[in-house]
C-alpha cells in the first residue's frame, strides 16, 4: 500500500486514510465568522490538495457538516457559572466527540477544520477514547499552538467565552456540575496536564499563569521560542511528550503573527512566523506519532484583506501535519 508520506506511522493502522471533521460552530466566542472557515479552507482547495498532491483517502466530510444543528432548539441558554452559552457549546462539542470517535477508531488520522477553539473540547475528547480502546488504555499528548492557554475555569475567565476554557475541562481541571454542560465528559474521554505542552505562547491571563505553575504544565513561549530557535523549543517539547505517545495538534491560527494570519478573532503581535508555524507541524509529522490535528480560529469576515493570507496560511499548517515538505 502506497502511503502518503515516507514517515512510518506508529499509531495509525490506516494512514492514507483521513478522517475529515468540518465544524462551523462559533458559540465559544462572541464574533460572528469564525464558523465559515470550514468552508473557506475547503473553497481554496485544501481538501483537494491533500488527495491529489498527497495522496490521502478522504472519509468524513467533504463538505461542511451544519454543527449548529445540535443547539438546544427553543431553551434558553443562560450563562452559567460565567460561561457563555454552555448549553449550546456543551451539545456541539459532545456531538464532535462521537463524530471523531468513529473516525479515529477506523485507525484513521482525524483532521478538524474549525470553529473557534471551544470544539477541541470534542475532538480531543473523541481522540483520548478511541485511542484508550484501539491501544490498550494509552495515553494521548496534546500540543496545543496558541497565543493564549485557553486553559482558564469558569471562575477564572474575564470574559466568560468558552474557547477560553477547553484545556481546563478537557484535563479536568474545570469541574462540571451539570449533565447538560460538560457533564457528558467522563475520565476515558480527558487527558493529562503530564502530557501537554504549549507552543507559542504569549498573552496568558492572571489566573492562567498560576494554573500552569501550580500543575507543572510545560509551556513554551515565545520568549523560549526567541531564546532557544523553533528547532530546539521542537525537540524539548517532543522529548517531554516521549516517542511513545499518540499525539494530537491543536493548532490556533493566532498563534502565528498578525502578518501572517491577520483573519482570526483575537489577534496578538510577537507570534510566529509562517515558517516556524510550518516548521511546527512538520516536525510532528516526522515523529510518526501524530494521529489528529484540529486548524481553528480562521476568521475569514475579519480583515477581509488578509482573508486569503490567514486562509492559505492555514492550508499550509495542515499540509505540513500531514507529510508534505519543501524537497
Ligand atoms: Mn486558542
Amino acid at each position: 500500500m502506497t502511503s502518503p508520506s515516507t514517515i512510518r506511522q506508529k499509531f495509525l493502522t490506516h494512514p492514507s486514510e483521513l478522517g475529515v471533521v468540518a465544524v462551523d460552530f462559533s458559540g465559544g466566542q462572541c464574533k460572528p465568522g469564525v464558523d465559515a472557515a470550514p468552508n473557506a479552507l475547503i473553497s481554496a482547495g485544501l481538501l483537494e490538495q491533500l488527495r491529489h498532491d498527497l495522496g490521502y483517502d478522504l472519509h468524513g466530510d467533504s463538505d461542511v457538516h451544519s454543527y449548529n444543528d445540535y443547539i438546544p432548539k427553543g431553551v434558553p441558554d443562560p450563562d452559567y457559572r460565567g460561561m457563555k452559552n454552555p448549553l449550546s457549546v456543551s451539545a456541539v462539542t459532545e456531538t464532535l466527540s462521537s463524530r471523531v470517535y468513529a473516525q479515529a477508531k477506523e485507525g484513521r488520522f482525524v483532521l478538524t477544520l474549525g470553529g473557534d477553539h471551544s470544539i477541541a473540547i470534542g475532538t480531543i475528547s473523541g481522540m483520548a477514547k478511541a485511542i484508550r480502546e484501539r491501544l490498550a488504555g494509552k495515553d494521548i499528548a496534546v500540543i496545543w499552538v496558541d497565543a493564549h492557554a485557553d486553559i482558564n475555569t469558569p471562575e477564572t475567565s474575564d470574559s466568560g467565552n468558552i474557547h477560553g476554557m477547553p484545556v481546563a475541562f478537557l484535563t479536568g481541571l474545570a469541574k462540571t456540575d451539570r449533565k447538560d454542560i460538560f457533564g457528558w465528559l467522563h475520565t476515558d474521554q480527558l487527558i493529562s496536564v503530564n502530557k501537554l505542552v504549549y507552543i507559542g505562547l504569549r498573552d496568558v491571563d492572571r489566573g492562567e499563569k498560576q494554573i500552569l505553575r501550580e500543575n507543572g504544565i510545560r509551556a513554551f513561549s515565545m520568549h523560549d521560542i526567541d531564546r532557544h530557535g523553533i528547532g530546539r523549543v521542537m525537540e524539548m517539547a517532543l522529548a517531554h511528550i516521549g516517542s511513545d505517545t499518540p499525539i494530537h495538534l491543536s493548532f490556533d491560527v493566532d498563534a502565528l503573527d498578525p502578518q501572517w494570519a491577520p483573519s482570526t478573532g483575537t489577534p496578538v503581535r510577537g507570534g510566529l512566523t509562517l515558517r516556524e508555524g510550518d516548521y511546527i507541524a512538520e516536525c510532528v509529522h516526522e515523529t510518526g506519532q501524530l494521529i489528529a490535528m484540529d486548524l481553528v480560529e480562521v476568521n475569514p469576515s475579519l480583515e477581509e484583506k488578509g482573508a486569503s493570507e490567514t486562509i492559505r496560511a492555514g492550508c499550509s499548517l495542515v499540509r505540513c501535519a500531514l507529510g508534505d515538505t519543501l524537497l
